[in-house]
């Protein structure tokens, strides 16, 4: 076909090389403007991370005033009121500002990467929902420097978040910013799903996927089936408070409880969502570190696809204290505590791995090591929370906050960070500084067993969570002061790592396409990767093909003078079909824009939510308007693009 000869010349004269062709179709406009028509993976990826990065510092630093306001009995360096403000924005952050979209972004940076393909399925949505999660989180930061931050916790529980002991406005920014950054989550899902089922590498069958890259499927699969349920409450609870309607209120014929059923059956499954990547790096890291592939592969990802279920049948546990039947509470113990047998097959598979081989003890691997120590505790004590009598007794209680922060922490904030500072190289070109690796590391280890260990006995000593003072008398005032000074020194450590991603672009020396010595496609690409990642698209015959002697085949025929992308088929990952990417827009923003105007106008006025409407229904016209000469062009025959494999 005639169009088909600049591509030829461009892909197959590897002497002049296609580059220059590929920098030009998949550049990225520059300068202040150019950052709002960014699609790309790699950018959009990247923001999410460092994005996810600032909340979690934001979330950390009201943690610490927090730890300050508790650190003596009667203090009054805040009041009641505002510690609810700022304990409940840490919980929100931590949970929906950091922790997902963190696992979110590495998804979206690196699955494209390890599947050996140019750009993620929907790139534009892609963008849409970065702005939407940015949006989100700057509202409420700004509700909480105006003073009208949400108030009543992460779960925001009624009735206490319903319009009668709530009246202000922080309940109405917490329920529509949710809303927002489920909009999010769920894009970044449908997206990473579609990626990684329909545009792996030829010869990249479901079995020979990364464990990184199931990891993150099952991560888009739970939040497509739990994100929708605690939209569908906030919508309820926005309705409720805004035009009162009687979803949660008992005197109404509502029904409190239906909101608790609503958040933990999303609640509870976003534990996993986080952890679930998590365990993903676990395994993608001690298998680098260990130069050999993991024990148990087919293991390893059944279990993850089975923590995946069994999480959606816990989510009474949350609620073993609100006067359930009995008979039914006892299910929820016992599948509470089967999640323990996936994860424990995962643990023995690392073990097994571990076993007799060389580690190579990096920064990487010790956080990793880390992980192993915070998380089983974590989940010990899980398990003994998910026994009802015991619960009855901890519930509320620092017993808890002790638990939570366990397996968050361990769960995902360690892991996170082993992959922070494995991938660093990759995407930025350099490494980081080992030497303030490992002192970040062990300030951050030891500062958060020093935190969080004693928590557990204030808990059985009868201190309540959430509660923003206590008195003399209640003889805590040791243990609490002792845990603050604690939770500074593992800020610290924090610190250490945020100064290291500063200075080392800066001053260590260049990465090298592969500092590990890892398996995996990404590892094939530059560091940084190019716009489009790879010159030529590989060809893959087995699970680990950077350790195969044999060189990467390549695939040949995709033209380099427009965005073009390989589709395979879903389980062999057969060559099918070649996609065209989309080119750099604004209406992303634009959209994101005019949805906010609409979700926040409705906060104030409701007739602003169809106003916003009309201005969104431009915005996507704006999106879908056909300008792509292409489509002018006779579509290929079945298949005719691919050349078959070089
Ligand atoms: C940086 C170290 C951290 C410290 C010092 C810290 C400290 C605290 C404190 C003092 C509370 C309030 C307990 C209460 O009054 O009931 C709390 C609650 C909470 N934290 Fe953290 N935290 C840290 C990190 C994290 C992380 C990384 C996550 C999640 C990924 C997280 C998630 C939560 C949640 C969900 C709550 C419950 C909020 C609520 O009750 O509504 N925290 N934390
Ligand atoms: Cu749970």
């Amino acid at each position: 076909m005639k169009n088909q000869i600049p591509t030829e010349q461009a892909i197959f004269d590897h002497q002049q090389g296609s580059e220059p062709i590929l920098d030009k179709t998949w550049l990225s406009p520059t300068g202040f403007f150019g950052w709002f028509t960014h699609v790309n993976q790699r950018k959009i990826g990247f923001r999410f991370v460092v994005t996810s990065l600032i909340f979690f510092a934001l979330g950390g630093l009201l943690a610490l005033l927090m730890r300050l306001q508790l650190v003596q009995p009667e203090n009054t360096l805040m009041g009641a009121e505002f510690y609810h403000q700022i304990m409940t924005m840490h919980g929100t952050t931590m949970m929906f500002f950091f922790a997902v979209p963190a696992m979110e972004g590495l998804g979206i940076y690196l699955v494209p990467l390890m599947l050996g393909t140019r750009d993620m399925s929907f790139p534009r949505l892609n963008a849409f929902g970065y702005y939407v999660y940015l949006i989100a989180g700057i509202t409420l930061y700004l509700a909480l420097f105006l003073g009208m931050a949400p108030d009543t916790g992460w779960f925001s529980y009624v009735p206490l978040a319903g319009i009668e002991f709530s009246p202000g406005k922080g309940v109405s920014f917490w329920t529509t910013m949710i809303t927002f950054i489920e909009i999010s989550a769920l894009t970044a899902a449908v997206e990473l799903i579609v990626t990684i089922l329909k545009q792996r590498a030829p010869g990249m069958t479901l079995n020979r996927m990364p464990i990184f890259v199931w990891s993150i499927l099952v991560m888009s699969f739970m939040i497509v089936f739990a994100m929708p349920t605690v939209m569908v409450g906030s919508v309820l609870l926005a309705l409720d408070r805004t035009f009162a309607t009687q979803f949660f209120v008992a005197a109404g014929g509502g029904d409190p409880l239906l909101w608790q059923h609503l958040f933990w059956f999303f609640g509870h499954p976003e534990v996993y969502i986080i952890v679930v990547p998590a365990l993903g790096i676990v395994s993608t890291i001690i298998s680098t570190f260990c130069q050999r592939e993991i024990f148990g592969y087919t293991a390893v990802v059944l279990s993850m696809v089975t923590i995946g279920f069994v999480s959606f049948g816990l989510w009474v546990h949350h609620m073993f204290t609100t006067g359930l039947p009995h008979l039914g509470l006892s299910f929820f113990t016992a599948a509470s505590a089967m999640i323990a047998i996936p994860s424990g097959v995962q643990i023995f598979c690392w073990i097994a791995t571990l076993w007799g081989s060389k580690v190579r003890l990096k920064t990487p691997m010790l956080f990793i090591m880390g992980f192993f120590a915070v998380f089983v505790i974590g989940g010990l004590t899980g398990v003994m929370a998910a026994s009802i009598p015991f619960d009855m007794q901890a519930h509320d209680s620092y017993f808890v906050v002790a638990h939570l922060h366990y397996v968050l922490i361990g769960g995902a904030v360690l892991p996170f960070f082993a992959g922070l500072y494995y991938w660093y190289p990759k995407m930025t070109g350099k490494m980081l500084s080992e030497r303030l690796g490992q002192w970040s590391f062990w300030l951050i280890f030891v500062g958060l067993n020093l935190t969080f260990f004693p928590m557990h006995q204030l808990g059985l000593d009868g201190m309540p969570r959430r509660v923003y003072t206590y008195l003399h008398s209640m003889g805590w005032e040791d243990i609490n002061f002792f845990v603050t000074c604690a939770a500074f020194l593992m800020a610290f450590g924090f610190l250490l790592t945020f100064i290291n991603t500063f200075i080392s672009p800066h001053k260590s020396k260049s990465a090298g396409s592969n500092p590990w010595q890892a398996d995996t496609l990404e590892w094939w690409a530059e560091s940084p990767p190019r716009n489009y990642n790879f010159r030529h698209l590989p060809v893959v015959n087995s699970r680990t093909p950077l350790w195969q002697k044999a060189p990467i085949h390549k695939v040949t025929g995709i033209r380099a003078d427009r965005r073009e992308t390989l589709i395979t088929t879903l389980l062999d990952a057969k060559a099918q079909s070649v996609c065209i990417m989309p080119t750099p827009t604004y209406w992303p923003f634009v959209l994101a824009l005019t949805v906010g105007f609409g979700f926040l106008g409705f906060m104030f006025k409701p007739i602003l939510f169809v106003v916003g409407f009309f201005l969104s229904f431009f915005a996507i016209l704006g999106w879908l308007w056909p300008s792509r000469p292409w489509l002018a062009e006779k579509p290929p025959e079945e298949g005719h693009p691919i050349r078959g494999l070089q």
